[in-house]
């Protein structure tokens, strides 16, 4: 009896993007300690949260791979990128690398509805807006950045950042959950 409901090339997808969210975790990991070193203590906090978000996205696939009856593949996670320069560098890169992300996720999202595999359509959707969300956050950080002085920003600016990031939240409000009221 055949028991996998994925078709060999979602399977083949999916478990690319497992990787692709472990090599995620690595980088915010990476990012995380370079902050930490700089003595931003803060956003190395911030990033580290997010390392373990990028893990539990990879534990997702994981377990939707397994509950399809596929086949698990655990393969060798990149290197991440050289250390950020600077603070703006830092999160410039973290949303470069969330869109690069978010266009793998369109394109499982994409195979699944031209195979018609409803499943895996609706379990992506989950990701689609978990990208929005985290594309969004990088954006407003990176607005927050500017106004700080971007590349010239002051100690001072640079010191109240990073006291913000060490409680603020890690999910950024959707223009779904908005009202006229709330904008
Ligand atoms: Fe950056 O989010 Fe995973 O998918």
């Amino acid at each position: 009896m055949e028991k996998n409901r994925l078709s060999n090339s979602l399977q083949a997808a999916l478990n690319t993007q497992m990787t692709k969210e472990a090599e995620a975790a690595q980088i915010y990991l990476s990012y995380a300690a370079w902050a930490s070193n700089e003595g931003y203590g803060g956003i190395a906090n911030f990033l580290f949260r997010h390392a373990n978000e990028e893990r539990n996205h990879m534990m997702k696939f994981l377990e939707y791979i397994l509950e399809r009856g596929a086949k698990v593949r655990v393969e060798a996670i990149p290197a991440p990128p050289k250390s950020p320069t600077n603070i703006q560098n830092c999160f410039e890169q973290v949303f470069e690398q969330e869109v690069d992300n978010t266009k793998c996720i369109y394109k499982i999202v994409k195979m699944s509805f031209d195979e018609e595999d409803w499943a895996t359509w609706h379990f992506m959707q989950w990701f689609v807006k978990e990208q929005t969300e985290e594309e969004t956050l990088a954006l407003n950080l990176l607005d927050k950045i500017k106004i700080a002085g971007g590349t010239n920003a002051s100690g001072e600016a640079l010191y109240a950042l990073d006291k913000d990031l060490q409680t603020k939240s890690d999910d950024a409000a959707l223009a779904e959950e908005k009202t006229a009221m709330n904008p």
